[in-house]
């Protein structure tokens, strides 16, 4: 049995400043009716926790170990009084990932926090997530000793300091809290790093075991804010004029809208109509103009689609938005084939210059796309009729491909010995079902995902969450947990192929726990099937990307109280009766759906770009260097 002993003055002091910041409302309101002093002796653990809720993080999602356990200690007695929430998970992975939704989906921050070694190594490896979708979250790893008085259990075991300070730089920004006041600097540095406007991403605190409990003064007027930082655009309209010009010359302008353009709906619309352009889609980018509009003309890249690559191909005149040109996006850069000049918008130089023949308009992706708009004459997209008509011809081309996909039955599965629906069809029922109930999506790698993006009909930014950024398989599922920290915790699809659900399934256990309401759907073809498909594809034999071991999902995840696991069945109908049983449940719901995986062309949607990987390499690498984008 564990017992409390009687609390020290210290944390009795402790706890008594959470209350009075609880009471008050905020570190700041506390100062403010000097309820809180403005210097005060604390320890480091505790002044960090102060420095993050000064910049509105209150909330933690943490696997404790014996690297945390001081500032463990702080956490608890600030939520005995109310200030601060922190949920324990079951793995770093999984729980990086959760924090990155919370952040991607409902623009709240938060922290990781791990023990050293194992646990931040696993941190840090989902925070790759992070860094690649450009999410700000902040990243608290317990860290070796600054005594050097030995090896500590769990450091890298080399004679040599700061090497996780040293790894996580490499990822993020890091800052090794070596000396307790330089919690201020560190805090200055993170807050830009998770806040940034155009290139957020983890920053990563390491705290030695002994600075946390070690004490400082520290003045909480001097602990900085979140930065408050105004929009930029260029300064004079010369590159913009340069612009509008180029558009009203060009016959065939197609917008190439990336991840960044998420939450600028409206500008990217007004822009396209204005400028008579087609837009395609980064893979991460559906519903940023609607499903439905004309100009919309679905994602294009090495996956693509029909109408995407055509227009990304056909373009005279390409305007990018907000995409660092991933290799999915632009197909390995030879997607653009007719180019002759390019639109660069983008608040990072380095994105904006990325492509030659380039007018880069940098700054605020909304305010630059807004100003290029309201510079075209009305004039500039009355030449772009035909251009638009050949694009709405694919797209009407791509619809019908797709939904001969949709409607197909259930197709013979040699691994099952009977039929079972296909991935795609199984897919658009799942992602109508989402919609119908206003529910949020969320995609990781794999099939599932691509297929995913290239199904999804969604009007607006916000509805989808797919990690296009790593493909990480197990994101998907553990996103549903950052709902348990959300304010207004909205309901949320899983979509998992088979191999990425187990990749993280300790979110059957964690969803229970901290009351989360969402529905994990798994599309199990028993594979790996994106990777048999490129085995396939490129060599002609597909190679231990799949396995013999048939898993009960349905029984696994009924095994977790509180979960309720339905199986999807084989057909359209009995899918569709399963996910209303499923969202019925008042918790966390898994489906199994059992789907096709064969030579059936009926069985995919189809690859439409070009890829740098494999066998392709040689080829995709001779048109690169022959092309002068
Ligand atoms: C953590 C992680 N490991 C490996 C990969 C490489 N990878 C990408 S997709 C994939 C297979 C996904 O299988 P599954 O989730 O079952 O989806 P399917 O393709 O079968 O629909 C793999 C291994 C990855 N993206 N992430
Ligand atoms: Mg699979």
């Amino acid at each position: 049995m564990l017992t409390r002993s009687p609390e020290s003055d210290s944390v009795r002091q402790m706890r008594d400043r959470a209350r009075a910041i609880q009471a008050a409302g905020g570190v700041q309101q506390a100062l403010g009716q000097g309820s809180v002093p403005k210097l005060i002796e604390c320890t480091l653990s505790e002044a960090l926790v102060l420095g993050l809720l000064k910049q509105g993080v209150a909330k933690y999602f943490a696997i404790f170990g014996h690297g945390s356990t001081d500032l463990g200690n702080v956490l608890r007695i600030y939520e005995e009084e109310g200030v601060t929430r922190t949920i324990n998970c079951r793995n770093e992975v999984a729980m990086a990932h959760a924090a990155t939704a919370l952040r991607w989906q409902y623009g709240e921050l938060s922290a990781v926090v791990t023990s050293i070694g194992p646990g931040a190594m696993q941190a840090f490896a989902g925070s790759l997530a992070a860094a690649s979708n450009g999410v700000g979250v902040y990243h608290i790893y317990g860290d070796e000793t600054t005594f050097g008085e030995g090896y500590n259990m769990q450091q890298v075991p080399k004679q040599e300091q700061g090497l996780f300070g040293r790894m996580t730089a490499i990822l993020g920004q890091s800052y090794v809290l070596h000396t307790p006041e330089a919690v201020r600097d560190a805090l200055r540095r993170g807050a830009l790093c998770v806040n940034h406007p155009y290139r957020a991403g983890p920053f990563y605190l390491l705290l030695p075991l002994n600075a946390q409990p070690a004490r400082l003064t520290v003045n909480l007027s001097g602990l900085p804010n979140g930065p408050d930082l105004p929009k930029l655009a260029p300064a004079d309209d010369t590159a913009i004029e340069q612009a509008a010009a180029m558009i009203s010359g060009a016959a065939k302008v197609a917008i190439k809208a990336g991840g960044g353009t998420r939450g600028h709906d409206a500008a990217v619309r007004r822009l396209a109509e204005a400028a008579g352009a087609a837009v395609v889609l980064s893979p991460g980018a559906t519903g940023v103009l609607p499903d439905a509009h004309a100009q919309n003309m679905h994602v294009g890249g090495s996956k693509g689609s029909i109408s995407g690559n055509y227009a990304m191909a056909e373009a005279d005149l390409l305007i990018v938005i907000g995409s660092r040109a991933v290799c999915q996006a632009d197909c390995s850069g030879i997607g653009y084939k007719s180019a002759q000049a390019v639109i660069n918008i983008n608040g990072d130089l380095a994105d904006a210059l990325h492509y030659n023949k380039t007018v880069a308009l940098v700054g605020d992706i909304g305010v630059v796309t807004e100003r290029l708009a309201a510079r075209l004459g009305a004039a500039a997209n009355k030449n772009k009729r035909a251009w638009l008509e050949a694009c709405a011809a694919k797209k009407a081309e791509w619809a019908a491909y797709k939904r001969q996909r949709f409607e197909c039955p259930p197709i013979h599965d040699a691994a099952r010995g009977e039929p079972v629906l296909a991935q795609p069809a199984a897919i658009k029922i799942v992602a109508d079902f989402a919609k119908q109930i206003d529910a949020a999506k969320f995609f990781d790698a794999g099939d599932v995902q691509a297929n995913g993006f290239q199904i999804v009909e969604d009007d607006r930014s916000g509805d989808t969450f797919t990690e296009t950024g790593a493909s990480y398989m197990g994101f998907a599922a553990s996103a549903l947990l950052g709902s348990a920290l959300a304010e207004q915790p909205r309901y949320g699809v899983a979509f998992c192929g088979d191999g990425s659900f187990m990749m993280n399934p300790q979110i059957l256990i964690d969803a229970v726990e901290h009351g989360v309401r969402g529905m994990i759907v798994i599309f199990d073809n028993r594979r790996m099937a994106a990777i048999s498909g490129l085995q396939l594809a490129q060599y002609n034999a597909e190679f231990r990307t799949s396995d013999k071991v048939a898993v009960d999902y349905v029984q696994l995840a009924a095994s977790v109280a509180g979960v309720l696991a339905v199986g999807g069945g084989a057909s359209a109908e009995s899918l569709r009766a399963a996910l209303q049983a499923a969202h019925r449940h008042d918790g966390l719901s898994v489906v199994h759906v059992p789907v096709y995986c064969g030579p059936d062309e009926l069985g995919g949607l189809g690859a439409w770009g070009q890829w740098n990987v494999g066998n392709w390499c040689e080829d995709m690498q001779k048109a690169w260097i022959e092309q002068d984008l």
